[in-house]
């Protein structure tokens, strides 16, 4: 029997909200200079850098690089940490006084999917601190059945650890719930927990690494969201726009398989 799409699981940054260039980047960059170092990440540095998830990793990982001001640090790790936790302050607060935007057009699928039954959740690397207040800023806390964090377990994304928790929580199985991701981390994430996965790309996307995506657009359509279909290995849609009953379609069509 073809199992019934009951959770679509949203990635967070990037996916439910334009947050990285414009959001998370600023905030390390604020912390550099709250802490009097010369490091600044411009864009395209931290394009690069995005392949790390979670921002005290990526912190990480900067300071073992050679563009780093930070050669011969005893101490990376340490200083990561207190980075990291001066970061996170900052971005909840740009988080609050709202100016961290939604992707256009992702609020109108989640009232889709809602009048279609389907439960709503989150698998993201990012800190609770800072994702519960904007989810609820820009969404409303109560409408997703399970949010999961990078807080909530031992290995973030591209492990399936966020996915293998929120389908614990929610009690189902990988073939009842539909991934919703922008980035080749996240999308391995899903796919390594056997979740079917749609990458809405954005411009940060690294567009090469997308091949185990079983639906790939430019946005979600709708008005004032334009939409293009990237790649559709099924067949499902050439219509302008994401919705709950082109997310049943794919879902039906990968249970198939
Ligand atoms: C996004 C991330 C996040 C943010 C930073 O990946 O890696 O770490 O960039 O947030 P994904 P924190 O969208 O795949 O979850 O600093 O709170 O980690
Ligand atoms: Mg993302």
């Amino acid at each position: 029997m073809t199992p019934t799409l009951r959770a679509v699981i949203f990635d967070v940054d990037g996916t439910l909200v334009d947050s990285e260039q414009s959001g998370h980047r600023v905030a390390f960059n604020e912390a550099f200079a709250a802490f009097g170092m010369p490091d600044r990440w411009d864009r395209t540095t931290y394009r690069e850098l995005l392949a790390v998830t979670g921002g005290e990793h990526r912190l990480r990982s900067w300071f073992a690089d050679p563009r780093s001001s930070t050669d011969g640090d005893d101490d990376p790790g340490a200083r990561a940490a207190d980075l990291h936790a001066w970061k996170t302050g900052w971005f909840t607060s740009m988080c609050r006084t709202g100016q961290i935007p939604a992707r256009p057009g992702v609020g109108r699928l989640l009232g889709d999917l809602e009048a279609h039954d389907i439960d709503l959740a989150i698998a993201t690397t990012g800190t609770r601190a800072w994702v519960d207040p904007l989810i609820d800023a820009r969404f409303g806390l109560d409408r997703f059945d399970c949010i999961v964090t990078g807080d909530d377990v031992a290995h973030r994304k591209p492990a399936p650890d966020a996915y293998h928790r929120v389908l614990e929580i929610l009690g189902l199985r990988a073939d009842e719930a539909l991934a919703l991701e922008d980035s080749p981390p996240g999308l391995a994430a899903a796919r390594s927990a056997g979740i079917a996965c749609v990458v809405v790309a954005n411009e940060e996307t690294d567009h090469t690494q997308l091949v185990d995506a079983q639906l790939v657009t430019s946005g979600y359509g709708g008005p004032g969201a334009p939409m293009e279909v990237l790649s559709d290995p099924f067949g499902i849609t050439r219509a302008g726009t994401l919705s709950a009953e082109v997310l049943m379609r794919l879902h039906a069509a990968c249970a198939m398989q």
